[in-house]
């Protein structure tokens, strides 16, 4: 079985990880190597165990360990539970292709380390406009006013005793894989494609809110959805994503309530829309007429086009896949048998099929679509593969349920040119090196 390195990030301490991509891109090979010193121990163990399967003496198998003798760690009574410290270096982290600020305004989820399709909730992505606030829930409104005949102001309780419903999607911020536009190759998938998450939400459909507030639906074409924090975060929302149920003012994320930096104690869950549109510490919801061209619809989250226009209320997050395993950062320490693997998606629905391509785009298999496959929910795939020691290039294609099919980075500036941040969902190349090393390029 061929073994991977994980990628720098998952053993070099945050602090840390800026440097060693800085040398990487410097080309300064020796330094990585003395990063990956922390990870040669386990190979040497892994050497060891292939000894022990050989017949020779592994002191792992021969050796009774202490935790197979003596007594464990007592309960913790009042605790709330942590990780195991091996994986301490598992975390959201900011990417060192972005200006280092005093305030951090973004965090990437280690997509390279994740399992199957949930984030856990101290794992998913952050996007601050302006901090992020631990607020009290007993003082925390949502008012709904505008086109409605009773305008209401709820409390945080009387929404938690309506009807609730629990549903996965995944949430991905516009800006995701907005590096890739300039060429600046972010060295590993966390940073390429770690402003995506996927949880369980809780809550109470917007829709019934406003039937509640007596909302004119047939006038009120759109919502405006406003946040507590001092970004003065608005976003405008059609009414047919609400009508059909699918829009939930959310206060419960993976079973528990929602964490402060995902917008505790309410925020918007908008399925297969960009994250901007997820409005935290939601406190407001106006009915409208048309849409209301926010600052943040009519002056940011705009696409730049060819022609030098913008395009404004491109809000869906078109079907888009990638592979995190093997992926940036990582080494593959030998031929053999791997696992490919890695997540597709869609804002318009499911995930219909993924292809995989080890020859940079000319033959593709189908890979194993790994269910439950839900609806604006990631999606799990997973490829058998046989690394014969050469070069080659990595890519995933996802399909979903409309026929969309994931562009090249062709097909994608062909249409949007190259000066955009926004909506990139081209296919994504990681290049394997004959010394094993993966790398992120572009193919043009
Ligand atoms: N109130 C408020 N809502 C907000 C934001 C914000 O700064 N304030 N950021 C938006 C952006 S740009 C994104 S991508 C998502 C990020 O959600 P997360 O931090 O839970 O990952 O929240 C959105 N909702
Ligand atoms: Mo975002």
């Amino acid at each position: 079985m061929g073994k991977v390195r994980k990628a720098p990030e998952n053993f070099v301490r945050p602090d840390e990880a800026g440097t060693v991509f800085a040398e990487a891109r410097a080309g300064r090979r020796d330094f990585i190597r003395g990063a990956f010193a922390a990870a040669a121990t386990a190979v040497a163990a892994n050497a060891q165990a292939q000894q022990a399967a050989a017949g020779e003496g592994d002191p792992n198998i021969l050796e009774l360990p202490a935790h197979s003798k003596g007594l464990g760690q007592p309960v913790v009574t009042d605790g709330y539970g942590k990780p195991s410290k091996y994986e301490a270096n598992v975390q959201r982290r900011q990417s060192p292709g972005l200006t280092q600020t005093k305030q951090a305004s973004v965090s990437f989820a280690p997509l390279q380390s994740l399992f199957g399709i949930v984030t856990p909730s101290g794992l998913h992505f952050e996007r601050h406009h302006q901090g992020w606030w631990d607020i009290d829930p007993s003082k925390h409104r949502l008012m709904i006013n505008g086109l409605v005949k009773n305008p209401k102001v709820f409390t945080m309780d009387e929404i938690m005793r309506l009807p609730a419903v629990s549903r996965f999607h995944f949430i991905e911020c516009g800006a995701n894989t907005g590096m890739e536009w300039g060429n600046v190759a972010v060295p590993t998938v966390q940073y390429t494609h770690g402003m995506l998450s996927c949880s369980e939400f809780t809550g109470v459909p917007l829709i019934t809110l406003l039937e509640m507030a007596g909302a004119d639906l047939k006038k009120g074409k759109f919502i405006l959805a406003e946040g507590a924090d001092g970004s003065s975060m608005t976003r405008t929302i059609p009414v047919e994503l609400i009508t059909s149920g699918e829009v939930l003012v959310a206060y419960g994320q993976n079973g528990e309530m929602l964490r402060p930096e995902q917008g505790y104690p309410l925020r918007l869950v908008v399925p297969g829309v960009q994250g901007v549109s997820w409005v935290k510490y939601l406190r407001r919801i106006e009915v409208g007429d048309m849409p209301y061209a926010a600052k943040d619809e009519a002056i940011h989250y705009v696409d730049l086009m060819p022609d030098g226009q913008h395009r404004q209320y491109t809000s869906i997050q078109e079907c888009k896949s990638v592979v995190t395993t093997p992926s940036g950062g990582q080494i593959l320490l030998d031929q053999g048998f791997y696992n490919i693997t890695g997540l597709a998606w869609s804002g318009r629905g499911k995930v219909k099929r993924v292809d995989v391509s080890v020859d940079g785009g000319r033959n593709w298999r189908t890979a194993r679509l790994e269910g439950p496959v839900m609806s604006k929910c990631l999606t799990r795939f997973n490829l058998d593969w046989v690394w014969n020691g050469e070069e080659c290039i990595i890519q995933s294609r996802a399909m979903d349920e409309t026929g969309y099919v994931q562009p090249s980075y062709q097909q994608l500036r062909a249409v949007r040119g190259a000066r955009s941040i926004y909506h990139n969902n081209a296919i994504q190349s990681w290049a394997v090196r004959a010394n094993g090393e993966v790398a992120n390029v572009q193919l043009a």
